[in-house]
């Protein structure tokens, strides 16, 4: 299958890509560095610097065999997604260009017009693309489990059959998000439900959870290969953050009571998911929804998880509760099904003491580059 990847220099872009190529798909990415560019504002770096897409992609042509070319571009300007589109003929693509950090959205005026706008144009140019050049393109979105909240009944796989007086229809389930972030995924699922409907589209969108992990099959046999590891308050997300804050002898930063509960994936998994999407592709004038998760823990779980296994390696590991920077419920009903990618042969990869030794093992490699100063800044929601 040809795929193409947009955002394929992120957290999960490249992995993605390299992953889809040794399966024996022809992959190419496309990116701008929007998040590499974002971070340098920000002043806050992942943990190991990630030579560029070229360079990478150049490198994993020389270990596994595989070439991936390689786009640099604003796929918010039609020009790009349009040369793009003209040279490499998708059959598939995977859609992974989005600003991706619900702190970041909620930073300041610009970084939530750019969050916004970002977004919602390069789905837009997607929509736009897909029906110019080759309307049975499979579009497979990453969402975010985001998307639901944290209501109070259970949460379904996308969409939810209501009885009203006397009457029953199907309708995507209600969404309620906590981040001007994860509003734009809201709104990205809205536009695509429209153009689904109105010109047969063909979408899947994969509500993922938060993801943890830093190495994949293909990323072992060179250190350059493995993504980006943000451990900052704006791109880090949690589990990362608390092996970093563990390894550096920073006590983990707890929000609030901790009893925030989300579905996690290790990032293995969501290389598995997006090529199960990719190989099961729905029907043209569907919009399939997967919720994108493997276990549901509360920070508090994750940070005594942490605690265990860091303390039998020597960390002190301590777990601090800090006020909660957030808008959220922090003590909440959670139980989102999560059926789909499991029918669809996904084995998941649980969160055990090995995977997590492992994470710190990488961390204390590069302990001396932690900054501790960009672990918490306190980007409050209000
Ligand atoms: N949290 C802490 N301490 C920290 C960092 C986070 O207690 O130091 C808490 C947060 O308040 C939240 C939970 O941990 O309740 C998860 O936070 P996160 O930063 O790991 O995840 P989030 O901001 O929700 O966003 C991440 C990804 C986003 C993805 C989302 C999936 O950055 O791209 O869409 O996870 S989900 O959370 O299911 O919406």
């Amino acid at each position: 299958m040809k795929i193409l990847i947009l955002g394929g220099d992120g957290y999960f872009g490249w992995p993605t890509a390299m992953h889809l190529s040794a399966q024996g798909h022809q992959v190419a990415v496309v990116d701008n560095y929007l998040r590499r560019s974002l971070c340098r504002e920000e002043n806050v770096e992942p943990l190991v610097e990630v030579p560029n897409l070229h360079q990478r992609a150049a490198l994993w042509e020389s270990v596994a065999g595989y070439p991936i070319p390689v786009f640099i571009g604003d796929l918010r300007q039609w020009e790009t997604i349009e040369a793009v589109f003209r040279q490499f003929e998708p059959e598939s693509i995977v859609h992974f260009a989005e600003q991706p950090a619900a702190p970041y959205s909620m930073l300041n005026r610009r970084s939530a017009t750019l969050t916004l706008r970002n977004n919602l144009d390069v789905t837009a140019n997607v929509i736009f693309a897909v029906k110019q050049f080759n309307p049975a393109i499979h579009i497979v979105k990453l969402g975010t489990m985001g998307e639901y909240g944290t209501p109070a009944i259970d949460i379904e796989e996308g969409w939810l059959e209501v009885e009203h007086k006397g009457r029953r229809q199907k309708f995507l389930y209600p969404r309620q998000a906590g981040s001007l972030y994860h509003t734009t995924k809201i709104m990205d699922t809205d536009l695509l439900w429209f153009y689904v409907r109105v010109w047969e589209l063909r979408v899947t969108d994969l509500m993922q959870g938060p993801v943890y992990g830093i190495f994949t099959q293909e990323n072992r046999i060179d250190e350059a290969l493995c993504p980006f590891l943000n451990y900052d308050e704006l791109f880090g997300t949690v589990l990362n953050r608390f092996v970093i804050q563990a390894v550096a002898d920073y006590p983990m930063t707890v929000y609030g009571k901790g009893g925030q509960t989300r579905g996690y994936l290790n990032i293995i998994d969501t290389l598995n998911c997006v090529r199960l999407a990719l190989v099961n592709s729905p029907a043209n004038g569907e919009l399939r929804i997967l919720n994108q998760f493997t276990e549901t823990f509360s920070v508090n779980q994750l940070a005594q998880k942490v605690q265990s296994v860091a303390r039998a390696m020597g960390y002190k590991a301590k777990i601090s509760s800090v006020e909660n920077p957030r808008k959220e419920a922090e003590d909440h009903y959670y139980n989102p099904a999560h059926t789909g990618l499991l029918d669809l042969g996904l084995k998941p990869q649980f969160l055990t003491g090995e995977v997590l030794s492992e994470m710190i093992e990488f961390a204390a490699r590069h302990k001396t580059a932690i900054r501790p100063e960009q672990i918490f800044r306190k980007v409050r929601w209000d």
